[in-house]
């Protein structure tokens, strides 16, 4: 269902000099015949000059689950939001899509430079910009006023949410290729500690760990979500020794 997405986010990163960058053992793609049906999860990871890392996730378990999951960091040169992307869909019943560039930093002068300009495209899909309300993670944390999160269905997904992902895609290559990257080494920290953060939030919030759970087994979950999905995550509860 999300394939053409993945075609496209494709497309667009030859934009880019990309390098891969290596998953660890077993994490790269997993098979699992639990469920109804088969499925299938995979994964990519890159880097270039101007992205530290860029990650994508496709699970396709058939009619019970199609998942598109990516997540860019730029450079910590650049204290631009982090690129995040989560397109699921399980059964016609439940599709749900969240697009957004998720802030580092919460001052006005940041949201002014990075948030303001995603208005105009929150806008033109208004119909995708839905007051949902969060279950699993805190909308003021990592979110931005102007995410696209919407409840909808699979012709929506095609005649909306594709051109919205395209438009959402594009404007976030433009601001990064506009942005000064910083030169002081203290800020250049606080943009590793600032991303840091950010996996560990993810990594202790991540609603996809009783799929990978169920799917792949607890073992391999845990192993996911801290070494590849969110690896700079400080795990704080997680471990040999503490659970
Ligand atoms: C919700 N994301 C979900 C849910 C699942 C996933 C299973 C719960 C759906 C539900 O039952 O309501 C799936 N999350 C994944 C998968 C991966 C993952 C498969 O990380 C990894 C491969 N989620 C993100 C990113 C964003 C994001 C980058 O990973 C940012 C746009 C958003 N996902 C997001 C939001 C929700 C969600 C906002 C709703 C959560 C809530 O209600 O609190």
């Amino acid at each position: 269902m999300y394939k053409p997405f993945q075609d496209h986010l494709e497309r667009e990163l030859q934009r880019f000099e990309l390098q891969s960058l290596p998953i660890p053992e077993g994490l790269e793609h997993n098979l699992s015949e639990r469920g109804k049906n088969k499925a299938e999860i995979q994964s990519w990871c890159y880097r270039s000059p101007q992205l530290r890392k860029i990650r994508y996730t496709y699970i396709d378990a058939g009619e019970s689950a199609q998942v598109l999951n990516c997540v860019a960091y730029p450079d910590p040169h650049y204290d631009l939001p982090i690129l995040g992307i989560d397109l699921l869909s399980f059964g016609k019943k439940k599709i749900l899509v969240v697009i957004d560039f998720q802030p580092l930093f919460r001052d006005p002068e940041y949201t002014e430079k990075y948030i303001a300009p995603m208005r105009a495209l929150r806008d033109k899909y208004d119909d995708l910009a839905q007051d949902l309300g969060m279950k699993f993670y805190d909308a003021n944390q990592y979110f931005s006023k102007n995410l696209l999160f919407a409840k909808t269905d699979e012709l929506t997904v095609e005649h909306r949410v594709f051109p919205a992902f395209k438009d959402y895609l594009s404007l976030y290559w433009q601001l990064l290729d506009a942005a000064t990257p910083a030169s002081e080494p203290q800020e250049i920290q606080r943009i590793v500690e600032a991303q840091k953060d950010y996996d560990t939030y993810s990594a202790e919030r991540d609603p996809a760990h009783g799929l990978f759970s169920s799917y792949f087994g607890a073992e391999w979950a845990e192993r996911f979500l801290y070494e590849f999905l969110f690896a700079d995550a400080v795990p704080v509860t997680h471990g040999v020794t503490a659970r």
